[in-house]
């Protein structure tokens, strides 16, 4: 349990118990501990589990949250919260899911139409049904009508790091598995897409009925949906995120490898390319249409070299020109985590962060990074506790003088998280931005603005002459909030003639930019930062998602500032600084 989920569960039953009209004062100060946790610098969980830390000692946490944050530790859940569940339809948290429907609307649809179902609700506002309720209109039921398409896009679907997690623990318990040659991941995990619907993987050395055997008696199966011949699929944890697990011939690896990533679009425009060729490809092999001599399987360079083709790294394959590329040997050099010698976004105890500049500066060091910036937030988020213009420039001082004694085996430049404000302004004076080595510029508040005018605040947030990096262009969270409307090409253009990075934000909640703005930036010369904003240093592990990302979007290293040296970098801060 993260703090996290604490929070959201204390959301979520907040929300529960507004719907069933309980006492505000109960609700807000769930929420009031929802919002402390979400921001506190300690693992909640590692407070619980310390006997000598007081859970109550957390600002906000009373004795009776203190035993509601043990219920939910213990088994994820309170018994509120339970009891609410039971009362209402079980669809009452998607309802919550839909953007645009609050606790107060839901209350008022359970009372009115008895709705039970997202089905049910579509359909009443289908009907223009839901204006015929007090403050409700034909605005609210195109809102709802467009939540429930996006609830239905995310739901079953889980973020990248989650299925990379399962994974990787899967695959460790298949490992000892006796005979076993190769153990891979394919499907849209293979390819480094935002987020995953399921895992794939292929096995190939072991007796099949070992391998699926053995897939069953992983501790965190809690359902298995099929068995077959050579697969078996199953759910795992409380989430129920698929595992696929196929096993193969060592003979057609390679081909089932091919098939099994994917993507469908990129398998497809194969298989014709295939046709014309006089050769079917499965996932078995590729073969001659005539005689049916196999040509290719047992690994995929040999299938794309049988047809003509450099191999596709899977981030490029969803048929988006990487075929024509791969044809005439112009594939990207895509960049690779060694390319990274720094990470430029990460929050210490300064602000939210988990952890001091120094043992930050550690676990960077031992990434085996060449510098970091510290960029904690700015003032606007007083309940991450931002730094104002006297913190900001003595934090310059600070880190002129840590550069100096050289004793952190790492270069540190100084930067900031600087709040992009409601009209554009920085939420920091400019002659404090400029003590700084680096600013990235950052949207947390009023997201909700018309496309037009957040586009205006952007652009004016661009004729900072300090700012470095646009932070999470797009404010997305996956799964979870869309990416708040604004004309990207005008932004992304401005960016450019100014000499701003676009930021990659590696956090697998973000991972914004997307791949298509990526691609779209570079393709009109953009620069960029991959960076991870880190509030722990295990987040810094996370740069692995921020590059795959990077690479579905057609990024080499040149393209990414990140990648230069320390010296090269500092270089060009003091060029942008200057022009
Ligand atoms: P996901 O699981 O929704 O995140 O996305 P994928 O791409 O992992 O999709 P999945 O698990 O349904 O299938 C894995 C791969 O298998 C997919 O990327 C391509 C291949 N595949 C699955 N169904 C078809 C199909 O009907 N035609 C072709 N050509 N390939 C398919
Ligand atoms: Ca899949
Ligand atoms: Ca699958
Ligand atoms: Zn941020």
């Amino acid at each position: 349990m993260e703090n996290r989920d604490f929070s959201r569960i204390l959301h979520e039953t907040a929300d529960l118990m507004e719907i069933a009209g309980d006492d505000g004062f109960r609700i807000r100060s769930y929420r009031n501990g929802a919002a402390t946790i979400e921001g506190y610098p300690e693992r909640i969980a590692d407070i619980l589990a310390n006997p000598n830390a007081k859970i109550t000692d957390v600002p906000g946490i009373g004795k009776g949250l203190a035993a509601v944050l043990a219920e939910i530790e213990s088994r994820g859940s309170c018994e509120r919260r339970d009891e609410l569940l039971q009362k209402f339809p079980p669809a009452a948290l998607d309802f919550l899911k839909i953007q645009g429907l609050g606790p107060k609307s839901i209350a008022m649809l359970f009372e009115h139409f008895q709705v039970r179902t997202v089905d049910e609700l579509e359909q009443l506002c289908k009907d223009q049904k839901l204006r015929t309720l007090p403050r409700m209109g034909a605005k609210l039921e195109e809102k709802v009508l467009r939540g429930i398409a996006q609830l239905r896009e995310h739901s079953g679907r889980f973020l990248l790091n989650f299925a990379d997690n399962a994974a990787r623990e899967m695959i460790e318990h298949l490992s000892t598995i006796p005979g076993i040659e190769q153990i891979a991941t394919a499907g849209s995990l293979r390819r480094g897409k935002e987020t995953i619907g399921d895992v794939d993987l292929l096995v190939t050395g072991a007796d099949p009925n070992l391998v699926l055997d053995r897939v069953a008696t992983y501790p965190r199966v809690h359902e298995v949906l099929g068995r077959g011949v050579n697969k078996t699929s199953v759910k795992v944890g409380r989430e129920g995120l698929q595992i696929d697990v196929r096993a193969l011939e060592h003979e057609s690896f390679g081909a089932a490898m091919q098939y099994f990533t994917g993507s469908k679009e990129h398998n497809i425009a194969l298989r014709q390319r295939a046709l014309r060729l006089g050769l079917t490809l499965n996932e078995y092999g590729l073969f001659r249409l005539d005689d049916n001599t196999r040509v290719a399987g047992e690994t995929e360079e040999g299938v794309y070299k049988a047809l003509g083709l450099d191999w596709i790294p899977p981030e490029l394959r969803e048929n988006q020109g990487e075929i024509e590329l791969a044809e005439s040997h112009q594939l990207p050099h895509l960049v690779e985590q060694t390319d990274i010698r720094g990470d430029l976004h990460m929050h210490t105890t300064a602000t939210d962060g988990r952890a001091t500049l120094e043992e930050m500066a550690e676990a960077a060091r031992a990434l085996g990074y060449e510098y970091i910036a510290i960029t904690d937030h700015s003032k606007a988020l007083s309940m991450a506790f931002g730094l104002d213009e006297k913190r900001v420039t003595d934090f310059a001082h600070t880190v002129r003088t840590l550069n100096e004694r050289g004793d952190l085996g790492i270069r540190i430049f100084s930067g900031l998280e600087c709040d992009i404000l409601k009209d554009g302004e920085m939420d920091i004076a400019w002659d404090a931005l400029a003590e700084l080595d680096l600013v990235i510029g950052s949207v947390h508040s009023h997201m909700n603005l018309e496309s037009a005018e957040m586009t205006d605040r952007l652009l004016r947030a661009l004729e900072c002459p300090h700012l470095t990096a646009m932070g999470h262009p797009t404010g997305r969270l996956l799964l979870h909030r869309d990416p708040f409307p604004f004309d990207f090409d005008k932004v992304s253009d401005e960016a450019i003639k100014r000499g701003v990075a676009l930021e990659i934000n590696s956090s697998p909640e973000r991972l914004d930019l997307n791949a298509a703005h990526i691609r779209a930036a570079k393709a009109k010369g953009a620069k960029f930062i991959v960076s991870t904003d880190a509030h722990h240093p295990k987040h810094l592990l996370n740069m692995r998602y921020g590059l795959l990302t990077a690479r579905r979007g057609g990024l080499t290293a040149a393209d990414i500032l990140n990648t230069q040296s320390a010296d090269q970098f500092a270089k060009l801060l003091r060029k942008h600084a200057s022009a």
